[in-house]
């Protein structure tokens, strides 16, 4: 951790002058101080998974109240299905082909992926670019007091949230799931534990709130609290889960809770009562940060964003909710896995709510939060994010195509494709074969009716702009793998669908019958395997 005195940024830009001259000489008015920035992510947290965005299920009243002083932006994406990818294009204003990290930093790439699939996934770039200039650098070189906490996942020892920019990293390594689990002891090489069974959850929004308090009036900070939540391994306290049972269990019970959509089941209900207290213990924990942004008084100066890094988890891991009537979820090309939640509370700007419908990417945070700073843009390495200030402004954008690159197989179903969206259309290129869909979603939200044969001047266009972009970014793409066979996809197909599908009916519908007894680890802090990411 580094310690560095405090700085006025304005003092950096004019060593000279007293304040009041600076304050004229800029045009700002004589109380105006740089915002600070509290930049929220939430890690696997759905489209539709809080109580603003629709859930009839999860409680979440302080993030529906910070969302009513917040433009929402309904059309808001995260840059990849899967975290590590989107977590860099956030701090780096990048879509995933350009910066390389594609996937998961773990994931097995060539030949190390052995499960029966058609293609051997490409290989990917493994930890931040350290010559890239991240958010959170952009800041501190602007005199910002800059701070971590929670998951980081981008890279190892080298390439942790100190080596990017940030002064202070509680919690940020180089692990992907909280590695004890959500109570203390964490088992976590950047944390100190707590008394045990305090809350993962709850620390780290303390960290956040203290570091809040303790601010300097002289200078701004960015702070990113990045929590391990709403991520597996699912656990929450005996109390959350009753409440949470005890509401699921006075439902009529649905007819089904999954559905296959082609690799795997996918949760089509919202009603599991150990991820819904995880939602509760988020919101609290957004709450308590809220809170010391008021007790500072910098309420008013202060810009909060609130997102998270791909869709929920509707298919493998804990199966843990439902994105409907978005399609699929985390790891998946369509839209329940790319979809989040995304806002930005501006004061003075958004007091009054607001939503837009522009499509917008976790890329355009960077030359958003420079703009709103004041600070200058840097289009070099915010190459794929446009501020969204004009949107805020109740303005518009230019028109611009979003771009995904997934060259992988996920652990959730997901399949190697790339995306282009332009406009209302949305191409996806699957690499397997090369064929491609093609959705038309102000129509067709839920991505049933592929349209690609209907358009086919359409798909041709959009195809080669998507594979020019990719070609002018060195994008890779995954190889065939020569182990394939259509026997062995069969066998794998047939088995989801008579063992897998209906173990997890009968699994999710015991988790809410009277004598169900949790198994232990739910609210424990049983250590995960040591090479778990
Ligand atoms: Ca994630």
């Amino acid at each position: 951790m580094l310690d560095e005195p405090a700085m006025n940024p304005l003092r950096t830009l004019f060593p000279c002058l007293p304040v009041m001259a600076i304050m004229i000489l800029i045009g700002a008015p004589v109380s105006a101080v740089p915002p600070n920035v509290v930049f929220v992510l939430v890690d696997d947290l759905g489209k539709h998974d809080l109580g603003f965005t629709g859930s009839d299920f999860h409680e979440t009243p302080n993030l529906d109240a910070l969302a009513a002083r917040s433009m929402r932006f309904d059309q808001g994406y995260a840059c990849c299905q899967v975290c590590s990818p989107s977590r860099a294009s956030i701090l780096l204003g990048q879509f995933t082909a350009r910066h390389g990290i594609t996937d998961w930093i773990g994931a097995a790439t060539g030949r190390a992926w052995n499960r029966a699939d058609r293609l051997l996934p490409a290989e990917y770039v493994r930890s931040l670019p350290l010559e890239q200039t991240t958010l959170a650098e952009a800041f501190q070189e602007a005199g910002y007091r800059t701070f971590f906490a929670g998951k980081w996942h981008l890279g190892d020892e080298g390439s942790f949230p100190e080596d990017h920019g940030f002064q202070i990293n509680h919690g940020g390594h180089h692990r992907g799931s909280p590695p004890g689990g959500f109570f203390s002891p964490y088992q976590n090489p950047k944390l100190s534990d707590g008394p045990p069974g305090e809350s993962l959850t709850l620390r780290l929004a303390d960290e956040t709130a203290a570091f809040i308090r303790g601010s300097a009036d002289g200078q701004p900070f960015f702070a990113m609290l990045s929590f391990y939540a709403v991520h597996s391994p699912l656990q929450t306290t005996p109390e959350l889960w009753k409440k949470y049972r005890d509401k699921a269990a006075a439902r009529a019970a649905p007819s089904a809770r999954f559905e296959i959509d082609r690799t795997l089941p996918v949760r089509i209900v919202q009603d599991n009562p150990i991820y819904a207290g995880m939602m509760e213990t988020v919101d609290t924990a957004v709450g308590r940060v809220l809170s010391a942004l008021q007790e500072r008084g910098i309420a008013d100066r202060t810009i909060v964003v609130f997102t998270s890094d791909n869709g929920g988890v509707a298919s493998g891991d804990a199966y843990a909710t439902s994105n409907r009537p978005l399609r699929t979820g985390k790891g998946r090309q369509w839209e329940g896995g790319l979809r989040v939640p995304f806002l930005i509370r501006v004061p003075g700007l958004t007091d009054g709510g607001g939503q837009s419908e522009v499509p917008v990417t976790g890329a355009d945070f960077y030359p958003t939060l420079l703009e709103l700073a004041g600070l200058p843009l840097r289009p070099s390495q915010h190459a794929d994010g446009l501020s969204l200030v004009p949107l805020l402004r109740g303005g518009t954008l230019p028109e611009r195509p979003l771009i995904w690159h997934y060259p992988h197989y996920g652990n959730q179903g997901g399949e190697p494709s790339g995306i282009y969206r332009d406009g209302p259309w949305k191409l996806i290129r699957y690499y397997e074969d090369g064929r491609d869909e093609l959705y038309r979603l102000d129509s067709d939200l839920s991505e049933t009716r592929d349209l690609a044969a209907d358009e086919p001047e359409r798909v041709l266009r959009m195809r080669t702009e998507l594979l020019r972009f990719l070609e002018s970014v060195g994008a890779r793409f995954p190889e065939p793998d020569d182990r394939f066979t259509e026997a062995g996809a069969l066998a794998k197909r047939q088995q989801i669908r008579d063992k897998l599908w209906p173990q997890l009916e009968r699994q999710h519908a015991r988790f809410l019958e009277p004598d169900f007894e949790p198994n232990p680890t739910w609210w424990g802090s049983r250590p995960m395997p040591p090479n778990a990411r």
